[in-house]
């Protein structure tokens, strides 16, 4: 099978097995204008040798905010092939070249939808979020997409239309979180002040992709959670 051949492949050396047959899913791959082109494995889309090429392909971020205005973080697993053990926010990942998350018909309503399922997955396989609870119990926001390029540890890199989400519980309602130690090593709720000093804390690593959206959008989001609509399905593409 193929995922056999990959443990034997060299850029997987020392990794875990379980992240190592993620990289067989297939990502969308796109052109500048988040246009899918078709579909490229996990493993391939993230080598820096074929990124340097222009290699891109779709992703998504979720912000899970609980009814005290805190954000749920992330710390991902050692296990994780690239970025692993870093701070970042509440779950990232890709929608992949599925019907129910291409975004079949092209449109931006339909590309948001197709992210917005898999963000329901991840959230699920991730962080142990019941699907149901996602569904139910708060309600998604998309601001914008984001498009940047970040190394990891050699071989592996992103490079990324990244589609942002906030994720607002309703009120009252709070929801499940059992995270899967393949995936997180740990999580904690932060106000924008906590999450402040641990960016000062020298102890805490952080993503690339999360510090970009801290430095460009995050806080100023975050002051109006109680109203989004003025910053939310920005149709634009903004390149970081
Ligand atoms: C990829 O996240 C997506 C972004 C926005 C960086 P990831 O490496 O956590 O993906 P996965 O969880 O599928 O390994
Ligand atoms: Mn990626």
């Amino acid at each position: 099978t193929s995922s056999s051949e990959d443990v034997t492949d060299t850029v997987f050396s020392g990794h875990d097995e379980e992240q190592i047959k993620l990289m067989n899913e297939n990502c969308i791959v796109l052109d500048w204008n988040d246009t899918a082109v078709g579909a490229g494995t996990k493993k391939l889309c993230h080598l820096m040798k074929n990124i340097e090429k222009g290699l891109l392909h779709r992703a998504f971020s979720v912000f899970i905010f609980n009814n005290k205005g805190e954000l749920l973080l992330q710390q991902r697993a050692v296990e994780k092939i690239t970025f692993p053990d870093l701070w970042t926010n509440t779950c990232c990942s890709h929608p992949l070249c599925i019907d129910d998350e291409l975004g079949l018909d092209g449109s931006l309503q339909a590309k948001v939808d197709g992210a917005k399922t898999a963000a329901v997955r991840k959230l699920e396989q991730e962080l142990g979020i019941p699907q149901q609870q996602t569904k139910k119990r708060g309600e998604f926001h998309f601001l914008n997409r984001i498009h940047y390029m970040a190394a990891s540890n050699e071989p592996w890199g992103e490079h990324e239309i990244d589609y942002i989400f906030f994720y607002k519980l309703n009120k009252n309602q709070d929801l499940t979180v059992q995270p899967n130690p393949n995936e997180v090593k740990d999580y904690r709720w932060v106000d924008a002040q906590a999450l402040k000093e641990m960016f000062a804390n020298p102890e805490y690593k952080f993503t690339p992709w999360f510090k970009l959206i801290c430095e460009s959008y995050l806080f100023a989001w975050w002051g109006q959670l109680e109203d989004l609509s003025s910053v939310e399905n920005d149709p634009n593409i903004h390149r970081l």
